[in-house]
């Protein structure tokens, strides 16, 4: 059994003029993709031959090339996941109580996490997450992930300069922006935020 690089949930140009077909074609059809291939590489005759993604990101030793590509893989998946071309306006009833307890309200969260995003200096990510003391915005460097910090993730932007150079260059707060005023998948993160802990 070998990781599936899952297809897109919408068409490559899907998410214009936010972020480019271009953009989907090398972030998804090139880094994703490249990332998928490693983990069936390093998975292949060992005792994660059969395990899901998830497992072997738990698993693997912190650091190793294994744990990088593994992560990188189930992050760009959940950072797929967490946009939509059809914009979902807000969460549900749910997460919105949610977030009001613990940013105020969802416009007060919305420029949290912008900033968070705008000012993670690295190769990284920003993530929504939720756990026993409420929900949390939190960054992490290179390929780390909620799933290793026992943290249930809602919402994801990737802030590696591969995902919004071709658009924005430099500019990552207009990426930022784009993401939140027009691509967040509320309905993903709702979702997420139901499931049984
Ligand atoms: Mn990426």
């Amino acid at each position: 059994m070998t990781i599936e690089h899952a297809p897109l949930p919408y068409p490559l140009d899907g998410l214009a003029p936010h972020i480019s077909e271009r953009t989907m074609s090398f972030h998804y059809g090139r880094h994703h993709a490249g990332y998928v291939a490693s983990v069936n590489q390093a998975i292949a005759g060992t005792p994660l031959a059969d395990a899901a993604l998830e497992e072997i990101v738990t698993a693997a030793d912190v650091p190793s090339a294994l744990f990088n590509c593994a992560a990188q893989a189930w992050n760009h998946a959940f950072y797929w996941d967490s946009m939509s071309p059809d914009r979902v306006e807000s969460p549900s009833g749910e997460l919105l109580a949610a977030l009001e307890r613990s940013f105020g309200s969802l416009d007060a969260f919305n420029a949290e996490f912008a900033a968070a995003a705008v000012g993670n200096f690295a190769s990284g990510w920003t993530w929504l997450v939720s756990g026993d003391d409420g929900l949390q915005i939190v960054n992490t460097d290179d390929a780390d992930t909620p799933l290793r910090h026992g943290r249930r993730a809602l919402l994801t932007i990737d802030v590696w300069e591969h995902a919004y150079y071709l658009d924005y260059q430099n500019a990552r707060a207009a990426y930022v922006d784009a993401f939140v005023e027009h691509l967040i998948n509320w309905e993903f993160a709702s979702t997420n935020y139901a499931q049984p802990a």
